[in-house]
């Protein structure tokens, strides 16, 4: 900012801005409030299970003192995935199922971002379907939050890859014939390195996923039940102890480094189990990236960009 300010010829009109004083070392910044963080007023409908991850969101900027220009939040298409819309911070609503290739860039070139993608079942699971496989496999570092409603909902109900087999809509008239996957089962076997479940009903759950999520060097991916009260209204009424339902958190002595152990836990019947399923710390790709960028450099040492380019045409030959 300031060396902006030193090329603006000063004039009388401007003497206020250089007298600004820079803004204090971040250690010293006060956390966001939400009113700093919110940005336009959500349109999702009354009651969309997805206003209470939002939220959440804004909870977990707020406690974990994350400032504007540290967060940026990434999504595809669909109802959930207007999210970063909502926010107050840098972001994009990028194209269908393809928010994790565009959220991966940005985490391999700014590792001093937070970065979080937000999106839905049918965003994730069906156009992204091998986005999310290779992103996992990768173990690049970012959160990723499934916002599960068993539905598409932004284009008023067809059948996504987590509707459960019967569900009427607009594409099984019928009733859904197709076997529907476990985000669970699909996240570990692809290779993610932190896999967790929550519902958008209980949200000290979901702020907890979410912090946890966030501190993990690598992929961490959580599966988020988000219910569309439009489209799929009490699809998730069975883990909603308020509707009668259970709320049942993985046992506390389960090993999280235990793949086939969380495996087991992720076939559980529906409402199944809460929280962490399954944790590792691999490298991720951003580390062994930026060690062969490491590796680079040092050959280079003392070269001239000029001088590099050279020797990198003169390889090619
Ligand atoms: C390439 C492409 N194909 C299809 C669509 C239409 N479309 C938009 S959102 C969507 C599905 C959204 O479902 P989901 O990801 O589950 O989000 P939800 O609306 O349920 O939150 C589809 C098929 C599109 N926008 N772009
Ligand atoms: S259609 Fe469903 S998912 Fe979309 S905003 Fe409405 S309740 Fe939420
Ligand atoms: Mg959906």
């Amino acid at each position: 900012m300031n060396e902006t300010l030193t090329e603006t010829p000063i004039r009388a009109g401007n003497l206020a801005a250089v007298a600004t004083p820079p803004p204090p070392a971040t250690d010293e910044r006060k956390g966001l409030t939400k009113k700093e963080i919110a940005a336009d007023h959500p349109t999702w409908c009354p009651g969309c299970g997805d206003f209470s991850v939002l939220a959440l969101y804004f909870k977990l900027i707020e406690k974990r003192k994350m400032w504007h220009e540290k967060i940026t939040t990434i999504a595809g298409i669909g109802c959930s995935s207007r999210f970063p819309y909502f926010v107050q911070a840098h972001g994009a609503h990028y194209i269908h199922g393809r928010a994790l290739p565009f959220a991966s860039g940005i985490s391999l070139s700014r590792p001093d971002l937070h970065v979080f993608v937000f999106g839905g079942d049918g965003d994730a699971f069906s156009i992204g379907g091998n986005h999310f496989t290779h992103t996992a496999r990768k173990n690049i570092k970012m959160t990723y939050c499934v916002m599960d409603n068993w539905v598409y909902g932004l284009t008023k109900k067809q059948t996504s890859p987590t509707s459960p087999l019967g569900f009427k809509s607009k594409t099984d008239q019928w009733g859904a014939v197709d076997y529907p996957i476990n985000p669970m089962k699909q996240a570990i076997a692809a290779g993610a390195t932190f896999v967790a479940r929550t519902t958008s009903t209980n949200p000290n759950h979901v702020l907890a996923m979410m912090e946890a999520a966030m501190d993990h060097d690598g992929f961490s991916f959580i599966e988020c039940l988000s219910e569309c009260v439009e489209f799929y209204e009490g699809a998730f009424d069975a883990a909603n102890p308020r509707k009668g339902g259970a709320f049942n958190e993985i046992p506390k002595n389960h090993d999280v480094s235990d793949e086939l152990e969380a495996y087991k836990l992720a076939g559980a019947d529906f409402p199944g189990f809460f929280g962490i399923f399954y944790k590792n710390n691999k490298a991720t790709k951003n580390a062994r990236e930026s060690e062969i960028q490491r590796g680079m450099m040092e050959k280079v040492k003392g070269l001239k960009d000029w001088q590099i380019l050279q020797k990198n045409f003169d390889r090619m030959k």
